[in-house]
This record gives C-alpha cells, sequence and structure tokens, in this order.
C-alpha cells in the first residue's frame, strides 16, 4: 500500500466507518459510527497501520508505549513489535488510581510513555487514562491518534499540554469517501452539519472550593477544619512522627502558624504522659488554632475500638480532633467514636497495598452511611461531601526504601482533588521545619488554586 489514501481505503472495506443515524453514549444522535477494533483481524493492515503510525514522529524519547484498552492494544502491540520499543498494559480499571496491578509489563518511575488510542472525540478517556499512567510515576507527552472525530479532544489535550498526533481525521476521510463515491452529497453535508454543531460535549470536573465544600460536609470537625483552611490560607497537615515531647510540642510551636492540623502518631512518643504532652500541645493547638488528628489507624471490632478511644495510656477521646479508623471492621464498628471526626483510610500511599479498587468499592459503601465519618485518606478521588486527606507528599522524594510513594501537592490537588496534603518527613526531617512548613503551605495553597 503506496499512499496513506490507498491504505486508508483498505482499512475502509474492514467497516470501521459506518454512515447513517447512530446515537452515542451521550444520547446526541451522530450522522457516523467509528469502530476500529476490525484492524486487528487483519495482520497486513495491522502492521501497515503500525508503521503509519511510528511514522508520525520521531521515537528517540520515549521508553514505553501503551496503548488504551481495548482497541489500541493490538495497535500498541503492533507498533511495539515494529519499534522495538517496550509494552506496557494499562488494565480497564475504573477510577483505579494508585493500585500495582494498574499497569502490568516492566517500567520505572520517570519513563517517558508514548500512548496510543484508536479514536478521539471530546478527550475525556485520554484524560483519565493519563492521569492513571501519570499516577503510576510515568511521563506523558505525547499522544498518538488513528482518527480524530473533531469534536474538541485534541484541543482540549493540547491546553493541557499534551501533543496529539492524528493519522486521520474524518474531514479528510469523508473528502475521500465522497471522490471515490461511497458517500453522495447529502450525507457529506449531515456530516458537515454535525461537525459543526456538535462541539465538545464533555466538560471536564473541576475541583470544588473550601467554601463551596463548606456548604456539602456535614460533619462539624469538617466544618471547623475548613473554617481554618480558609481563615489561614492553608490546607496543609504536619505530621509530627517525632518521638519525644520536647521534638513533638518544639514541631508544633515552628509549624503552628501555617498548618490546618498536626497529626499525631501518640503511640510513638516514648515519654508520654497527659500532663506533659497532651496539656501543652492542645495549649500550642489553641493558640495557632489547629486541629489535632490521631492517626491511630483503629482496625477492630467496635467494642474494641471504643475501648482504645477512650481508654488506656493516651485516652485518645479527650484530646483528639480527628481520629483515623480502617473501615474493614465494617460500619458499626466506627459508632463508638462520638465526639470526634473519623477520616477512615480508602487507600494507602505504599506499594502493594491491599487497598485496590475493589476493596475501595465495597470500603465505599460503609463510609458513606457512618455520619460519624468526615472524610478519608485516600489516593483516588472520593465524593465531593467529604473531605480528601492525602498521605504521600513530597516536593524532593519519589519514595523511600520501604515502600512510601510520594506526589507533588500539583498533582494532588490537580488529579485527585485533595483538600488536604499531609507531609511529614519533607517538613520534621527538613533543616529548618518551620520554613519548610511555610514552603508547603504555599505550594499546597497554589496547587488548590490552580486546581480549581
Ligand atoms: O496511606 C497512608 C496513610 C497515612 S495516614 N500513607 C501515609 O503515609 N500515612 C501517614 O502519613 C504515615 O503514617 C505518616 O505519618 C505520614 C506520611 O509521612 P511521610 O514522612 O512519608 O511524609
Amino acid at each position: 500500500m503506496e499512499t496513506k489514501r490507498a491504505f486508508f481505503l483498505e482499512a475502509y472495506k474492514l467497516g470501521i466507518i459506518k454512515f447513517g443515524r447512530f446515537t452515542l453514549k451521550s444520547g446526541i444522535e451522530s450522522p457516523f459510527y467509528v469502530d476500529l477494533r476490525p484492524l486487528a483481524s487483519d495482520p497486513k493492515i495491522l502492521k501497515h497501520l503500525a508503521n503509519y503510525l511510528l511514522d508520525m514522529l520521531p521515537l528517540d524519547n520515549f521508553d514505553l508505549i501503551c496503548g488504551v484498552p481495548y482497541a489500541a492494544l493490538p495497535m500498541a502491540t503492533a507498533m511495539s513489535l515494529e519499534s522495538y520499543i517496550p509494552l506496557i498494559i494499562k488494565r480497564k480499571e475504573a477510577k483505579a488510581y494508585g493500585t500495582k496491578k494498574l499497569i502490568e509489563g516492566i517500567y520505572q518511575k520517570g519513563q517517558n510513555c508514548l500512548l496510543v488510542e484508536d479514536v478521539i472525540t471530546s478527550g475525556k478517556s485520554l484524560i483519565e487514562t493519563i492521569a492513571e499512567v501519570e499516577n503510576e510515576g510515568l511521563k506523558v507527552s505525547d499522544i498518538i491518534v488513528v482518527l480524530d472525530r473533531q469534536q474538541g479532544g485534541k484541543e482540549r489535550l493540547a491546553e493541557k499540554g499534551y501533543q496529539v498526533h492524528t493519522l486521520f481525521n474524518i474531514t479528510e476521510i469523508v473528502e475521500i469517501l465522497q471522490e471515490e463515491k461511497l458517500l453522495d452529497d447529502e450525507e457529506v453535508k449531515r456530516i458537515h452539519d454535525f461537525l459543526n454543531d456538535n462541539p465538545v460535549v464533555f466538560e471536564e470536573k473541576k475541583k470544588i472550593s473550601y467554601e463551596e465544600k463548606l456548604k456539602v460536609t456535614e460533619h462539624p470537625v469538617a466544618k471547623k477544619l475548613l473554617e481554618i483552611a480558609l481563615e489561614k490560607r492553608t490546607n496543609l497537615i504536619a505530621s509530627a512522627d517525632v518521638i519525644t515531647t520536647q521534638e513533638l510540642l518544639d514541631f508544633a510551636e515552628a509549624v503552628g502558624p501555617y498548618i490546618a492540623a498536626l497529626k499525631t502518631h501518640i503511640d510513638i512518643i516514648s515519654d508520654f504522659s497527659h500532663e506533659g504532652t497532651i496539656l501543652p500541645l492542645t495549649d500550642i493547638a489553641t493558640k495557632h488554632n489547629f486541629l489535632l488528628m490521631e492517626d491511630r489507624k483503629f482496625g477492630d471490632i467496635g467494642n474494641t475500638q471504643e475501648l482504645q478511644f477512650s481508654h488506656g495510656v493516651y485516652k485518645i477521646a479527650t484530646w483528639a480532633d480527628m481520629v483515623t479508623a480502617h473501615p474493614i471492621g465494617g460500619d458499626k464498628a466506627l459508632d463508638g467514636f462520638h465526639n470526634a471526626g473519623v477520616i477512615t483510610i480508602l487507600g494507602m500511599s505504599s506499594q502493594g497495598t491491599l487497598t485496590d479498587a475493589h476493596y475501595r468499592e465495597e470500603a465505599m459503601k460503609i463510609i458513606e452511611q457512618q455520619p460519624n465519618v468526615m472524610g478519608c485518606v485516600a489516593q483516588n478521588q472520593i465524593p465531593e461531601k467529604m473531605l480528601l486527606f492525602t498521605p504521600g507528599v513530597n516536593l524532593t522524594s519519589t519514595g523511600d526504601n520501604k515502600g512510601q510513594q510520594y506526589n507533588t501537592p500539583e498533582h494532588v490537588f490537580k488529579n485527585l482533588h485533595t483538600d488536604f496534603i499531609i507531609v511529614g518527613r519533607g517538613i520534621y526531617k527538613a533543616d529548618d521545619a518551620e520554613q519548610a512548613a511555610l514552603l508547603y503551605k504555599t505550594k499546597g495553597w497554589e496547587a488548590y488554586e490552580a486546581a480549581l
């Protein structure tokens, strides 16, 4: 097949485009319907297609190739075979951010991945796929698309800084078919009218502001935290993972002005006492107007959790505004946390966590019906009426050697619609914790405003 035109006419015989009246997923009636899956049924055509796609841009910059499931999977595979660029496979798994199984194959963080898609319409599914691939630590700069339906997707992705290279667009295809007398003038007119009248159907959802969140959240502690965020212009929660009372109090005093809450692991304080640790800590919290979040990660039956919450050495119920808890014990197990806001651990930031998409889906059913819950710790978007807290945030590191995985504030606000970032070592290990808190506060607020 010598020319692109001849190639298209060969491919057309496989029935990849139909003309008539078709109702699209969005309910809109379209005069044409595209399905490029039959291309994979003709190996010769698939191989030619792969070479056409590979010829569209210089390939030196790409470490990996990945097809958006399903239609582009055979295309990406063929491209990989022709170019020797290694293939990775992205699973088609709804909202499965951050699970280790989302991408199959061998890859390393920081590698540049060339994405392949069969058809681009509004760009919605590509934008979602890009976020998922980037969430695995890979870079995406370019996307190769076989057919552009010319409904705004290419431009939308360009606005976001992604270059979309398209082999064919619907206008040129219609022109070829008209010249070949495979489409009559009336049909061509209907197609042009459709393309002129049907701009982009998809409006990307933005993060909602703290003011809006105040209206939709119901839990009183959630409201209090949002009020503090707005008053102090901060969405930073500093994690005080230090091991003596003195370090804890010094840290709280230093970062207090810049944070909305201080997160503790009170059981790692070796010289804990209520009088020596908690009383001065709550004074500092009052002075600098921040809340206390005890990251106890309760995970037992209701009765035991209630005892752990109120009794023992720490008497968490007497001082913590918020506590973290796993939803693993079920809905009723969370009944006992009366006066604190419960933040459920929906998804963890660590490598190999069991909180995969199925776990999170089931967990969300529990969380949504539990009135003590004010939000979730997670690495994915959650319903707007709850607050999203995202740990695993660091400006200079991508992980530690114990499985922690880090993202930037920009990523978590833009892609996850986080409400509060939780930062530990990025602040308490810094030479100057106060300056580091100020930096994360500023970056966090800028990222929040940019995501709106
Ligand atoms: O999934 C999680 C949940 C939590 S609460 N991943 C986390 O890292 N955390 C906590 O956030 C963790 O226990 C630690 O206190 C903090 C992150 O600390 P860093 O030093 O890695 O920033």
